[in-house]
């Protein structure tokens, strides 16, 4: 189990949060994409839920470019302590003339018996709030969590005050990830203009549960996407990555430098090259470190580039 704050954070409350993980022009293009499809579809009214986006990537495909944004995916590996398979896309656009709440649900889904024996969360929501969290934006608003916590019954009516509960605020750009044992509701903002929310369902890739909101990635542009962007492939298809030692890696598919200096060395152990007789043994003493061992460094970072290059 990893001490990285989004990992504490989901731990001990249920959520954690991003900040400004987009830059203002990559929201720009985000509030673009989705003002351009609400032109297309022929302009829906945002009344009671806003504009809903489901599946996201069949929709709008182009979108998937900003689905494998690298401290998203480190976070989420840290979260669910495995490599994240992107399984939901979707996503809410909502206005002042949208309901003033959405109210209080959660995403659980499924055995509640086996949450106060669970190791780790299973499955998160990510969301990107474009726009930022705010009164003025619309906060989501949670009820925090430990991981061992049973899901109790909402207390109160769907659209009313939950003590304890957390307005969650949040510079634009940022994205916020929660376990969907989270209890949670919206609100609409203060101010006049377009609340952007998209994002994802995701779990490990060595969790096979299905679960009633999964939906499907599959369109040709988003192919065409994932051919470009080996992350965004193994996201999407939940691929454990392949190390330069064909073993798969784990989390976010990266290997730990201790590892890589590990394996450097005990490789530098038979690799060293050159006269091995014992004449030229006795002329020049044979140096086993540090040659040997940068040598059989530089070979295995040779291949692990390689390999990654090749995997593209
Ligand atoms: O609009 C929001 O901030 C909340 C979204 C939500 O309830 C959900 O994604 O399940």
């Amino acid at each position: 189990m990893t001490s990285s704050k989004p990992a504490r954070d989901c731990l001990e409350n249920g959520f954690c949060m991003l900040p400004s993980v987009f830059s203002p022009a990559e929201c720009d293009r985000m509030a673009g994409m989705f003002d351009a499809h609400w032109e297309a579809i022929g302009r829906p009214s945002m009344q009671e839920f806003g504009m809903a986006v489901h599946p996201l990537l069949q929709k709008i495909p182009d979108m998937a470019t900003f689905y494998a944004k690298r401290q998203v995916l480190d976070a989420l590996a840290e979260v669910l302590d495995d490599q994240p398979r992107l399984t939901h896309t979707g996503a809410r656009v909502s206005d002042e003339s949208s309901d003033a709440r959405i109210g209080w649900h959660e995403h659980y889904s499924w055995d509640r018996a086996g949450l106060a024996s669970r190791p780790k969360v299973e499955r998160v929501l990510f969301g990107c709030y474009v726009r930022g969290l705010s009164d003025q934006t619309g906060p989501l608003v949670v009820v925090p969590r430990k991981l061992n916590d049973a899901i109790n019954p909402c207390p109160v009516g769907s659209n009313d005050h939950w003590p304890g509960e957390v307005a969650v605020s949040a510079p634009p750009g940022s994205v916020v990830i929660f376990d969907t044992a989270l209890w949670h509701a919206a609100r609409r903002g203060t101010s006049v203009g377009r609340r952007y929310l998209w994002g994802a369902h995701c779990q490990g890739v060595g969790e096979a549960r299905a679960h009633p909101e999964d939906n499907s990635a599959a369109h040709p542009r988003v192919e065409e996407l994932k051919k470009a962007d080996p992350a965004l492939r193994r996201f999407i298809d939940g691929k454990r990555e392949q190390s330069a030692t064909g073993r798969e890696t784990q989390k976010g598919g990266r290997l730990k430098l201790s590892t890589l200096l590990c394996l450097a060395f005990i490789a530098s152990m038979g690799i060293e090259g050159g006269d091995r007789s014992r004449n030229a043994r006795k002329k020049e003493p044979r140096r086993v470190y540090p040659s040997g061992f940068v040598k059989s460094a530089m070979t295995y970072f040779r291949a692990v580039a390689l390999s990654s290059a090749q995997r593209a």
